[in-house]
């Protein structure tokens, strides 16, 4: 046991870097580069690209000191037979997931769109989630991977902040693992979005997690 700690809000954050993960949820092209998905459901992408840097910090540091990196991507098989009709309705775009856009088809697994951006790309031995839906827990293994590697706490960056991160926290945190939520490493095409579901993360003294930045962060993982 080597607790550490953590500023944050509603109160400090601990955790052992041992038994802590950094997650960094769907930094794929679909959703910060236009031509993707996120632009097709009618957002402004190029917000989300201020959060590669910070991203970026957080991933050097956590590969420096040897903790475990988690990267998903939210997607779907070629066939779409993982993909709920609704999914695929929703938004009414021109042009919907399945569909060729500039960077392949829209969230697709394999397509150019659906992959990390570079500068977060996994390296050998880091996982990857592929799942389907806005959660990492539903349809995937992420949970048994967790279990295995006997993690108990995760460190969460990504985007969208109130839809694919705050989806796995709840989700997480009803699974028993404890989250803090780096408010410069995750974003939204909606700064009122992400500055409420950041608020309600916290709120109740910490009702599904934290909330820190990556200053804060850096500066408990160097301690
Ligand atoms: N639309 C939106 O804000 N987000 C998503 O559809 N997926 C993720 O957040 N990854």
């Amino acid at each position: 046991m080597n607790q550490q700690t953590m500023q944050a809000e509603p109160y400090e954050f601990t955790f052992d870097p041992k038994t802590t993960a950094l997650l960094i949820i769907d930094m794929q092209r679909d959703f910060v580069e236009p031509g993707g998905f996120g632009e097709a459901l009618g957002n402004d992408v190029t917000p989300l690209q201020a959060v590669i840097a910070p991203c970026k910090r957080m991933l050097d540091a956590a590969r420096g000191m040897g903790m475990m990196v988690i990267h998903t991507r939210e997607g779907h098989s070629s066939d779409l037979a993982d993909c709920p009709p609704t999914k695929i309705a929703r938004g009414r775009g021109e042009i919907r997931i399945g569909d060729a856009g500039p960077m392949g088809r829209l969230l697709v697994r394999g397509e150019r769109g659906h992959d990390i951006v570079p500068e977060l790309y996994p390296k050998p031995g880091e996982v990857v989630i592929d799942k389907p839906g806005k959660g990492a827990f539903c349809a995937t293994d992420f949970d048994l991977i967790l279990h295995n590697r006997g993690i108990k706490s995760l460190i969460v960056c990504g985007v969208t902040t109130e839809v694919c991160v705050t989806t796995t926290v709840r989700e997480a945190n009803d699974r028993g693992y404890e989250c803090v939520v780096l408010s410069d490493c995750v974003g939204s095409y909606f700064p009122e979005f992400q500055r409420v579901a950041l608020e309600m993360v916290k709120a109740q003294g910490a009702l599904f997690g934290w909330v820190s930045d990556s200053s804060r962060a850096l500066a408990a993982l160097r301690t």
